[in-house]
Order: structure tokens, then sequence, then C-alpha cells
């Protein structure tokens, strides 16, 4: 079982009970009928069709108390998982759109990571900035959280990857960097492989999140691989998108083979249909992994978790 979880975001565990009994607490009016209508919204043709919801159940996070509690249930869920180290994106700017303070957000998450510890995990907390939007806009954010002293890891990159160009989010990255904070990007899931050539000569990141289209470029799997580039990888993710077609089709065992450093993660284990155990079950099997291949998984996550060498002693 994978010790290390890299590619996860914090509002994509939120699962639909929970959805449920927040927009009770918090009085807010769902367009949902009960928890069977909410359910059938769970089928999506695309990232910009999952997006549409996971934006939309958002609307039922807004105290601290909120951020807290989808926080402890992750951590829960994560343990059962046997994750050992987590490291959880966080858009901050998804919250702070629609008028919740980034400290509400900031320490409802940090107060319940710190109880990480008591399920035996240690925990990092990645920023990610939302590729729609203006790169400023991640830029100020970014300031905001510093101002604030927000615990921070480091920072990420999400959202559509089809509407904007990295280089507009260089300023946000650069300032991050400068306060000795790691990088990331979501590239080459639906966008082209140039999209992954641009967060890493551009935002200059350290690990590649989903990279799967990176595939169809062999002069950049050529340098992922002899950079030892991780690739945060997502296999019920992108079947669920449409990435590839069934866990069967997907790339994993290719990727391996490529020599590339590849981590499996659960993206949106709400919406996707399992948390990271699950994923690793799932393409286990379509791709009939052996031992020496899960094993290869494994190490590769504690490799490329942002810790220090004794905590990487600790999971290897
Ligand atoms: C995401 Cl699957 C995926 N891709 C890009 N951005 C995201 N944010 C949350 N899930
Ligand atoms: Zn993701």
């Amino acid at each position: 079982m994978p010790a290390v979880e890299l590619h996860v975001h914090l509002e994509g565990t939120l699962e639909p009970e929970l959805i449920m009994a927040l927009a009770e607490r918090n009085r807010v009016e769902l367009p949902y009928a009960d928890l069977d209508d909410l359910r059938s919204r769970y089928s999506f043709t695309d990232l910009q069709s999952f997006l549409d919801l996971y934006y939309a159940n958002m609307a039922v996070l807004r105290t601290a108390e909120d951020f807290h509690d989808l926080t402890t249930a992750y951590l829960a869920r994560a343990r059962e998982a046997g994750v050992r180290h987590a490291e959880v994106f966080l858009d901050v700017q998804a919250h702070t759109g629609r008028g919740i303070r980034a400290a509400e957000v900031i320490d409802g998450v940090t107060s319940a990571l710190a109880t990480g510890g008591d399920h035996g995990i240690t925990t990092g907390l990645i920023v990610t900035f939302l590729r729609h939007l203006p790169g400023a806009e991640a830029l100020a954010t970014l300031q905001e959280l510093l101002t604030l002293d927000a615990p921070l890891l480091g920072v990420g990159l999400c959202s559509t990857e089809l509407t904007s160009h990295a280089s507009e989010f260089a300023p946000a990255f650069d300032l991050a960097r400068a306060h000795g904070l790691h990088a990331v990007a979501h590239a080459g899931e639906e966008g082209p492989p140039q999209n992954v050539w641009d967060v890493l000569d551009i935002l200059r990141v350290e690990r590649v999140d989903h990279g799967v289209r990176a595939m169809e470029d062999p002069v950049l799997v050529r340098r992922l691989a002899d950079e030892r580039v991780p690739l945060t990888v997502c296999p019920l993710s992108n079947v669920r998108l449409r990435v590839v077609d069934t866990i069967a089709d997907h790339p994993l065992r290719t990727m391996l083979e490529a020599g590339l450093v590849v981590t499996v993660n659960s993206d949106d284990p709400a919406y996707f249909g399992g948390y990271v155990d699950e994923n690793l079950r799932q393409v286990a099997d379509a791709l009939a992994l052996g031992p020496e291949e899960l094993l290869t998984l494994a190490r590769n996550g504690v490799e490329s978790a942002f810790v220090d060498d004794a905590r990487r002693a600790e999971l290897d």
C-alpha cells in the first residue's frame, strides 16, 4: 500500500454526505433535492464538467470549522488507506473569490492538519493557484498568505489548462521560490506536452501533476526520466474525466517502463470513485502490476515527497 500521497485536492475529498450536512449546518440552499439527486450528477464528460460541480459544491464550506471538519475527515480516510505522509492541495482562491476570508480557510485547514500526528501522518499544505483566473490574482493570493504567515510547504497550479499560458503565473512562482517554497503544477492532463515543458522551464516546478500526455513527446519523456522529475498520476481521475477510455488503457505501465518517476494518487477522491488505496488496487489489477512494480511506485512516492532525510528514511 502507498505510504505517501502527493496529489489530492482537499476540496476534492468533500464527500456528498458532508456536503448535505454542511449545507444544513450553514443553511446553504443547494440545487439538489437530496443525496441521491446530488450523487446522480457525478458523471463527467471532461475536466470542465467536473470542475463546474466541484466549485459549486464548495458553497457549503463557510467557516474555519467547516474546513477543519473537511480536513479531519480526509486524514481519517487517508490513514485507512495506509497513508503516512500527505501533501494536500488547497484552492484558496475558490473560497476568497466567494467572500470567505483566507485566514478562515487557513485556520480551519492547518488546525486539522496539525492533528495529523494523531493519525501517524505527517502533512504539508500546497496552495494551488487557479489557472482560469489572472496571474495577478495568484500573486496577490500568495502575498496575502505570506502576510498571514500561513504554514505553506509549496505552491501549485490547477484548474483548466486550456485557456492560459504558464508564463502568467511566473511572478507568483518566483515569489514562492524566494520564500523557500516548493513548486508543482498540473500539466499534461488535458493539455498538450508543451504545457509540461512550460511548467518545467517557466515555473521551474519540481514535480508535474498528472503529466500523462507527456507520453506523446519522446524528447520530453527522456528529459523527465533523466532529471527524475516525479509525475503524480491519478488513474481513476483520468478515467472519470475521459483522459483515458478505461483503466486498462492507462499509460502507467508504459510510463514506468520509460523510466519515469511515477506515483499513484487520488486527485479528487470523493468525485472519482476512490482514495489512493482504491486507485492503486484498480490500476494494479487492470495493468497486472507485479510486486516489483508496486514497490517501485511506493519508493517513487517516498523519493518525490518534500520531506527531510530523517522522515524520508522512516517512510522508506
Ligand atoms: C483538478 Cl482533476 C483536476 N485537474 C485540474 N485541476 C483540478 N482541480 C481539482 N481537480
Ligand atoms: Zn489534481
